[in-house]
């Protein structure tokens, strides 16, 4: 993952400083590629422990068209926690502590942190327990699971953009309009964060199949070894399906950001030697669209340490 850790310095060297919708401080560039070639391992991190249960949980949560956190929850993944609770803890139903700007105010005050822990605890509780509260609290809104499995026509249909791409895929390979598009102006409102991965496309070339993602906003130090590692995943599900081999995994970035409050742990991964990539296991003969957890596999991964740090919300 050497374009990993050389995205790394060229950010603190070269990045602008810019203050971001989180309040949290960046350092910024703007337009950024690297390509993976996944014959030569699954890039997942090895520079610090990365948690690949969450990225299959997560991803299996949008190849399935969920957008309801509560499946996260029930796979103990919390990455998309701080999101729901946003949407709960604004509603008129919501009568505990005020909550406003939970994120930052949680990282400055340790008392406030110790209410809002409790207030989350007591939301995920919930949205496990209660199906109803669930329905109401738990969605997200139209985001990733639903724009590629169930696109809202305006005819009244909808549009399955999985299931199209993997046909088109296999019955056309050299076409060039592989591509899914989670970005719908329409309903960006109704979303609880605006799709941060706007479109993808596939490429086939000597029997292999390559995607390049479009990202508009790349948390570098939290999101970008999730996004890689999602998204590289996703190249092995599709060809595996196709019956192809994995070409590569090309990741173009919009807004390409450290958050201010990463920086002492970046420097700390970046004094880490990479080592060997792991690889990945797929339950052979099963289709993407029926496969579980177990049925993905990583083997040989040995990262150095996790390294800890705050989520911006
Ligand atoms: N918002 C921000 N600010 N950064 C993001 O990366 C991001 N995402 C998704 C939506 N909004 C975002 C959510 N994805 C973690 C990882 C991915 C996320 C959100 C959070 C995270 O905290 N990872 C920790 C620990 C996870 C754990 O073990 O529980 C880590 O150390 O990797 C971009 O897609």
């Amino acid at each position: 993952m050497k374009q990993y850790l050389a995205l790394c310095e060229h950010i603190l060297d070269q990045g602008a400083q810019k203050e971001d919708r989180t309040g949290t401080g960046t350092l910024s560039v703007f337009g950024h590629q690297m390509r993976f070639d996944l014959a030569e391992g699954f890039p997942l991190m090895t520079t610090k422990k990365t948690a690949f249960r969450l990225i299959v949980s997560e991803l299996l949560w949008f190849i399935k068209g969920d957008t309801n956190v509560q499946t996260l929850l029930k796979d103990n993944n919390h990455i998309w926690d701080e999101w729901a609770f946003a949407q709960w803890v604004e509603s008129d139903e919501y009568d505990g502590p005020e909550m406003n700007d939970f994120g930052r105010r949680a990282q400055r005050d340790p008392e406030f942190a110790e209410l809002y822990k409790k207030q989350m605890t007591l939301f995920q509780e919930k949205v496990l327990a209660d199906d109803e509260f669930a329905k109401k609290y738990g969605d997200l809104g139209p985001v990733y699971g639903k724009q590629w499995r169930s696109w809202a026509a305006t005819d009244g249909g909808q549009i399955d953009q999985l299931k199209n791409v993997v046909e088109s895929i296999k019955n056309n390979p050299d076409s060039r309009r592989h591509l899914v598009t989670a970005w719908n102006p329409e309903f960006i409102d109704d979303m609880a964060l605006p799709p941060c991965h706007i479109m993808f496309q596939f490429y086939v070339a000597d029997g292999k199949l390559s995607c390049q993602l479009y990202q508009r906003s790349a948390d570098v130090f939290l999101g970008v070894p999730f996004n890689i590692a999602s998204y590289a995943l996703l190249t092995h599900l599709v060809a595996q399906e196709c019956g192809l081999e994995p070409g590569e995994f090309i990741h173009t970035t919009g807004d390409t950001h450290l958050y201010v409050n990463h920086l002492e742990q970046v420097q700390e991964q970046l004094s880490r030697e990479p080592k060997a990539l792991p690889t990945l296991n797929l339950t052979e003969g099963k289709s993407m669209f029926d496969m579980d957890m177990e049925d993905i596999q990583i083997e040989g991964y040995d990262p150095h340490p996790r390294i800890k740090a705050p989520v911006a919300v």
